[in-house]
């Protein structure tokens, strides 16, 4: 059955994936084994299948739609079930930047990865990053950028994050980003896709 929901979420069923969930759950599995080996790993099989081009946005989109259906029916049991996220990552598309298409599929291959994710939007300045961090105890901060005109933006962020002692790494991606640019401004973490923006926030927060 959590192979069924896997291939039900990598063909972005969302009513398939939803009527899946509740016959494992009535067949008594656990609202996190269907988590870990049924959502997150058709997620991670997902991530693999984009990385190698053999899927395309529009399959991730819908994909994703059905991971958040499937979430929906099982975070308040995994709340029961005292299921911890592996780490809280405040996420945003920079201040003066409206591209949010990007951002939301790493946002969402997070969230499949089994990171609590709180997504600020677009055109979010430093304060705000800062805020929702302290706020929300975040382990990590993830920015995105699609314009060489806001990917300056990024240092702030990365300034303010360390001025106000918060101590967390800051990951960088959009398409004009690189990792000699995220050197440069000292942003701890860079990923060119949101597969490897998985992998890096795992390293980041692994360290
Ligand atoms: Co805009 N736009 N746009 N646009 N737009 C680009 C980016 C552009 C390259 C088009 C072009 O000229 N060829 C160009 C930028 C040029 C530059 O700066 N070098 C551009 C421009 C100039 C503009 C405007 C200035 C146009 C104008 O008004 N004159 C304007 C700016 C508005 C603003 O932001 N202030 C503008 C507006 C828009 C729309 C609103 C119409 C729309 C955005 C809608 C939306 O996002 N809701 C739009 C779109 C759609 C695009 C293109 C066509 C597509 C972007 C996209 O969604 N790609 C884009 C051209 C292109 O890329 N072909 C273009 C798909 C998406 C999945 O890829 O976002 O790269 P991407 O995300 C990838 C990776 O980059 C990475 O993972 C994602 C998945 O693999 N990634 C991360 C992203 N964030 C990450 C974060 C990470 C890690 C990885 O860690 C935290």
């Amino acid at each position: 059955m959590l192979k069924q929901i896997q291939e039900a979420l990598l063909s972005g069923k969302k009513d398939e994936v939803e009527k899946l969930v509740d016959q494992a759950l009535a067949s008594g599995l656990s609202a996190a084994g269907i988590l870990n080996q049924g959502l997150i790993a058709g997620m991670e099989r997902l991530g693999i299948m984009f990385k190698n081009n053999e899927v395309f946005i529009p399959e991730v989109l819908v994909a994703a739609r059905a991971m958040n259906a499937g979430m929906a029916k099982l975070e308040p049991l995994l709340i029961k079930e005292g299921i911890q996220p592996k780490g809280a990552v405040v996420i945003g598309t920079v201040k003066g930047d409206l591209h949010d298409i990007g951002k939301n599929i790493v946002a969402m291959m997070l969230k499949g990865a089994g990171y609590k994710i709180i997504d600020l939007g677009i055109d979010v300045s430093p304060e705000k990053y800062v805020a929702a961090a302290k706020e929300n105890r975040a382990n990590i901060v993830a920015l995105s950028a699609l314009l060489t005109t806001t990917m300056v933006q990024m240092k702030n962020v990365v300034e303010a994050v360390k001025g106000a002692g918060l101590g967390i790494p800051v990951i960088i991606g959009g398409a004009p980003l690189t990792r000699d640019y995220a050197d440069q401004i000292k942003a701890q973490g860079y990923a060119p896709d949101a597969a490897s923006a998985v992998e890096e926030v795992g390293r980041l927060l692994a360290r």
